[in-house]
């Protein structure tokens, strides 16, 4: 298969796909079963999140042995099946690789904390301070202090999310020879490509600082609730484009030329600007940040957003994942119009593309309890955020069947879905979000909208309007951000939604062909 270039990528997480084997929790095989459906959207790629031996504090992101498949998920036979499977259908495979970090479990930290002093430097250890306190103020993701005791080693370990996640230290020249054969064993085994989790945080401040108390201003930059005393861990920006950004040229040069490299900025000040120090010809192809994510609901922060890239096409596009509530009521009016509008949005935004599983079917925000959830970071926020467990419960196949066709067994999380959200019904729903999304991905790609030639753009009040000449023509789309109908025309329009009678309705959007 071709290299690819401005890529939609499907995420999978794959404990809520799809469960084959009747245990509740998805797996690969589950996968490589609905890889038909996967495929009959229309995307380019899919990007499979964790399913190595993990100690499952965190969903999986807490990895044991990186080159392994865990037995709840299934084999490494499994897996080449599942790329083959891929393959044949013209389906790239992106698998997650978490470089921040390992988990306890893997033997690297074993052998660190029996005493293995080689193991030790592959991740960071201090001493305690004279009090016997943590070596920095700094706070992980989590809500919780970064630095955790080594009873045995009688030395605190950094990890900036869960205690169970020691971070890893990407000055050590042992890291750098595993992320390389690492990579090197999943390329032999057919992936076209790779996410690098949380990849602007691998580097901490070496001379570690503390940090100062955060602004009121700050606190609320890290999606909009206070979390913390402190910026958590706020590195010098400085130097996370000088070491982090520069890494990046480490991390192409491993994997060569032709994999399909993008990474998660969760940096949260500055995040476009840091995106982009990290990607570019030499560096990864993409690198998605929250700043894109939460400009779903203005037109103003759009056109913004249009003016800092200036053309620089790397930041993916996405509004949903595994760590955000649903878009649908996170952004949106929880209105089937506004999971449209992000569709036709998504057709012609240049650039490669993000679509999370469920997206497509226009799934609200499940109501989950606080019993019900097992997330580290969701236990910690509970109740100021909407937390990530509701993206993470198993998506509706059908409704004829018990646990919605997703497992014969109760599911790991509960599925409180609606009637008629199912891709089965969907499917026959002509005017389904589901049917919405495989036009507009359709259009996407018929007409190369995200490689355009010339793209412009422009905000009225609540109006966004876009232009984009591609090697397919010209086009023209609309998007109505604001509360209240405004006047529009229609002329050769490709997909529409909301829009009739000279009026464009709130959350009404409009792609047309200018002929
Ligand atoms: O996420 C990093 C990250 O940005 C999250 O901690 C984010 O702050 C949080 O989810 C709130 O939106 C990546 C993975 O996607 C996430 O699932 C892992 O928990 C995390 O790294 C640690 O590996």
């Amino acid at each position: 298969m071709g290299k690819l270039t401005n890529p939609l990528i499907y995420e999978i997480y794959p404990r809520s796909f799809y469960d084959s084997s009747g245990t509740g929790e998805g797996d690969l095989n589950g996968i490589a079963e609905k890889l038909s459906y996967v495929k009959s959207l229309g995307v380019d790629a899919i990007w499979i999140a964790p399913f190595y031996p993990s100690s499952w504090h965190d969903g999986g992101y807490d990895v044991i042995d990186h080159c392994n498949v865990d037995p709840r998920l299934g084999t490494l036979a499994d897996f080449d099946r599942l790329v083959g499977h891929a393959q044949d259908l013209g389906l790239s495979v992106l698998v997650d690789l978490v470089f921040k970090h390992t988990s306890v479990e893997h033997p690297w930290f074993k052998s660190a904390v029996e005493g293995d002093q080689s193991a030790a430097e592959r991740y960071v250890w201090r001493d305690a301070a004279a009090d016997g306190t943590p070596p920095t103020n700094w706070i992980g993701y989590f809500g919780k202090p970064a630095w955790s005791w080594c009873h045995q080693r009688q030395q605190y370990y950094l990890h900036q999310y869960h205690a169970s996640q020691p971070a890893l230290n990407h000055r050590n020249q042992d890291v750098q020879n595993s992320i390389r054969e690492i990579m090197a064993f999943w390329c032999d085994r057919g992936v076209a490509g790779f996410r690098f989790d949380a990849v602007t945080s691998w580097f901490h401040d070496d001379q570690f600082r503390d940090n100062p108390p955060a602004s009121d201003q700050e606190q609320r930059l890290i999606d909009g609730v206070p979390k913390s005393p402190y910026t958590r861990q706020r590195h010098e920006y400085d130097m996370l484009v000088r070491e982090g950004a520069n890494y990046m040229e480490n991390i192409r040069a491993w994997a060569g030329r032709d994999l399909y490299l993008f990474g998660e900025n969760n940096f949260g000040i500055a995040s476009l600007d840091i995106a982009l120090d990290y990607t570019g010809a030499e560096k990864l192809n993409g690198c998605y940040t929250t700043d894109t994510v939460r400009c779903g609901h203005s037109s103003k922060a759009w056109q913004n957003i249009f003016d800092k890239l200036d053309g620089r096409w790397r930041t993916p596009w996405w509004f949903e994942s595994h760590d955000r509530a649903r878009s649908r009521t996170n952004l949106g009016n929880d209105s089937e119009e506004f999971v449209k509008f992000l569709a036709v949005l998504t057709a012609i935004l240049p650039g490669a593309a993000l679509i999370y599983q469920g997206q497509e079917l226009g799934l609200p925000q499940p109501p989950l309890d606080k019993s019900e959830i097992q997330d580290p970071f969701d236990l910690s926020y509970w109740p100021d955020d909407p937390g990530r467990s509701g993206a993470r419960v198993p998506i509706p196949w059908t409704e004829a069947k018990d646990n919605f066709g997703f497992s014969s067994s109760p599911p790991w999380l509960p599925m409180r879905w609606q009637a008629g959200m199912s891709i089965e019904s969907q499917e026959t729903d002509k005017g389904s979000p589901l049917n919405c999304y495989r036009h507009a991905i359709y259009l996407r790609k018929k007409y190369d909208l995200s490689n355009p030639i010339v793209f412009n753009y422009q905000q009225h009040g609540q109006l966004l309007t876009v232009f984009s000449k591609t090697k397919a023509g010209s086009f023209s789309a609309v998007f109505n951000f604001g509360d209240s109908e405004k006047d529009f025309e229609l002329s050769n329009s490709l997909i529409v939604t909301g829009v009739s009678g000279g009026m464009i309705a709130p959350y009404g959007a409009a792609i047309m062909e200018q002929v």
